[in-house]
């Protein structure tokens, strides 16, 4: 089965790959997904200097999903840098997720991965986990300053990591930034941000940062996922491609995230759960599920979905 796809005239051997954060920080970790059956390597969103991230407890799955409040720990744009040239040897597409705390940071940041040379840049407008920093995507005037600017410094492709939305003038007015700014691709959603899971036995939050409220992922989110790749797609079509990330558990969810109009997909809790073995199921289980079908190609089903007339 030919699950291979295109995004941004760039390659990929299949369109299943890590979303930034999930098992992506260290060098090990980035080898692990080059070895693994995965179509590219994403890395953790990256800031000008190393991070530590906040205290642990910062992640806890739970039935149904995950809650993170990682706080951005990564190695810093120098480190990252240096080792993107070298993931290249896994002969698949590596994305940069790109981040920062204030704008200049990522302006530093495209001129550092003009050099390292990744095949694209998914620029993070969305990270729900630093205390005192809101969720750039949510502004959208400061949205298109920013990948604006970055657009006048970067020379390799860019697309934008995109909170979840939850109203059509939202989708409305992002699309039209994102149109303006010419973005050559869109991935959604980040995590639903300040979500709070209760543990009522200890009559305790599960998490320790801000209070326990962080970012939702998994099973739970996958509607809102969905939701937010239809509404991008029923306004662009097939011109500017999208990566629908959240809830992708089994073969049949990322059907539906191509029904939708994704052009791939990416999975964070259920391979933090599972390790990378998962790109190979999820491979297996999707190609099963397109044969009986009756679909040659997973981009065959891409924006597909009926509507009830
Ligand atoms: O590191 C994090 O806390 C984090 C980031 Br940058 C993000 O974009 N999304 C998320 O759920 N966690």
């Amino acid at each position: 089965m030919d699950l291979s796809t295109v995004i941004a005239g760039v390659s990929f051997p299949n369109g299943l790959m890590n979303a930034s954060g999930a098992l992506c920080v260290t060098q090990t970790e980035l080898e692990a997904l080059g070895a693994s059956e995965a179509g590219a390597i994403v890395t953790k969103s990256m800031t000008p200097e190393p991070r530590q991230g906040n205290p642990e407890p910062r992640y806890v799955a739970f039935e149904g999903g995950s809650i993170n409040s990682m706080g951005l720990p990564n190695l810093g744009y120098p480190a990252y840098a240096k080792l993107i040239p070298a993931l290249k040897r896994f002969q698949k597409p590596v994305i940069a997720s790109l981040a920062g705390l204030q704008p200049d940071d990522f302006l530093a940041g495209a001129r550092a991965l003009n050099e390292a040379g990744p095949d694209l840049v998914e620029v993070n407008l969305s990270c729900p986990n630093i205390p005192g920093k809101p969720q750039i995507g949510y502004d959208f005037e400061a949205s298109e300053r920013l990948l604006e600017k970055v657009g006048e410094i970067l020379t390799i492709p860019f697309g934008v990591k995109l909170p979840p939305y939850f109203d059509p003038i939202h989708h409305q007015k992002i699309a039209e930034v994102l149109q303006r700014v010419e973005i050559a691709f869109v991935t959604m959603i980040n995590s639903v941000g300040n979500g709070l899971v209760v543990d009522p036995e200890r009559e305790q939050v599960v998490i320790k940062p801000k209070g326990g409220f962080g970012g939702l992922g998994g099973r739970i989110i996958k509607p809102v996922a969905l939701a937010n790749v239809r509404a991008l797609w029923n306004i662009w079509g097939d011109r500017i491609p999208i990566i629908g990330t959240g809830g992708v558990e089994h073969g049949v969810d990322v059907f539906e995230h191509f029904l939708c109009g994704a052009s791939a997909v990416q999975v964070g809790t259920m391979l933090v759960e599972e390790g990378c073995g998962v790109f190979a199921r999820l491979a297996r289980e999707l190609a099963e599920l397109l044969e009986r079908k009756g679909y040659a190609s997973v981009l065959a089903c891409r924006g597909k979905l009926r509507e009830i007339p």
